[in-house]
């Protein structure tokens, strides 16, 4: 078992992380600039988060925690007592207790890439179920996992709240959705369920309100990327001269947010020299939205066959339980 928080964060002598470096260099390279969105999320980015998810416009968390509190009697139905539960990322406050109340689970499973996150979580849940096996493995969940073994006897129930499976491209959510059946078990002959959020289609005002708030939370989660960028790789880039933008693209069914620059610029990352031309942007994320068929074949071509959804009242957000 691992001990540090940092264990998986590959530093150089100078303590820089050298996958962020190597990520927002290798985008800033690019003809169309991108940089992925996980890198939002160091201290401050999660706190921006946090705030973003109680923003009147953000309506995802609400809608999502309005299903998991207005169905748990279905939950208990149709998964039933005993499983582990393994969650893809470490456990949301409010979610996973709602969910861990309903269905009576054996173990909960948090995996986590950021042992910082994944300690405070797994203590919060262990104090509020005493008795509950709790078992945190700091892991890429992006790649099969070993579970615990402690586990293993037990049947899964993987649970992928937030939508967050919209921040892939079609292509890396099904590597993904492939990663959680074999780290279910799914190829032992288990038969393992899925619990997954995923945002739906609807209108275009309302999507990019939610992601371009009156307050500006969710700009200044945007600008922290550039902060983040300037304080650890050396960088210089000039944060007044770019500007938030967040846009529905309909062909592509996904809300893109970008940092535009409002004049030629020009900058440096860790000694590396870059140029932007007024109106050119940087790809800083991808929030994409589903339909009821969309959903169900980004689960198929992933290898989950999906069983029940369930929608909030104004039908905004839907939480989908699938088999492998
Ligand atoms: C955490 C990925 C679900 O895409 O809605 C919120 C992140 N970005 N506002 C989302 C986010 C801007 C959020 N997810």
């Amino acid at each position: 078992k691992r001990d540090s928080g940092i264990a998986l964060v590959d530093r150089d002598e100078d303590g820089v992380d050298r996958a962020f470096r190597a990520d927002v260099l290798k985008g800033l390279r690019q003809r169309q600039k991108a940089i992925p969105a996980r890198w939002f999320y160091d201290e401050e980015g999660s706190r921006l988060f946090e705030a973003i998810t109680q923003l009147e416009e953000y309506y995802p968390t609400r809608a999502e925690t309005e299903i998991l509190e207005a169905r748990g009697k279905e939950f208990a139905e149709l998964i039933g007592p005993g499983r582990a539960v393994v969650e893809f990322g470490s456990g949301s406050s409010v979610k996973t207790p709602l969910l861990l109340r309903a269905i009576d689970p054996a173990a909960y499973v948090p995996l986590d890439i950021s042992g910082d996150f994944l300690r405070e979580s797994a203590a919060g849940l262990a104090e509020k179920f005493p008795g509950l096996p709790v078992h945190p493995v700091e892991a890429d969940f992006m790649r099969r996992v070993t579970l615990p073994e402690e586990v293993e006897p037990l049947k899964k129930l993987g649970f992928f709240p937030g939508s967050t499976i919209g921040n892939m491209v079609p292509r890396t959510a099904v590597d993904l959705l492939r990663s959680m059946r074999a780290t279910l078990g799914a190829d032992e002959g288990e038969s393992p369920l899925l619990l997954i959020g995923m945002d739906l289609v609807k209108d275009r005002a309302v999507l990019e309100a939610a992601y371009d708030d009156a307050e500006g939370v969710t700009a200044a989660f945007n600008h922290n990327l550039v902060t983040r960028i300037n304080r650890e790789l050396d960088g210089t880039m000039p944060e007044g001269a770019l500007e938030h933008s967040a846009m529905w693209n309909d062909a592509l069914a996904r809300i893109e947010m970008h940092l535009v620059a409002t004049r030629d610029i020009v900058f440096e990352v860790s000694g590396e020299r870059f140029a932007m031309r007024k109106g050119e942007t940087i790809h800083t994320e991808n929030s994409h939205k589903f339909t009821r068929r969309s959903a169900n074949l980004l689960l198929l071509a992933g290898g989950w066959t999906p069983e029940k959804r369930w929608l909030d009242p104004d039908e905004r957000f839907s939480v989908i339980l699938a088999r492998a």
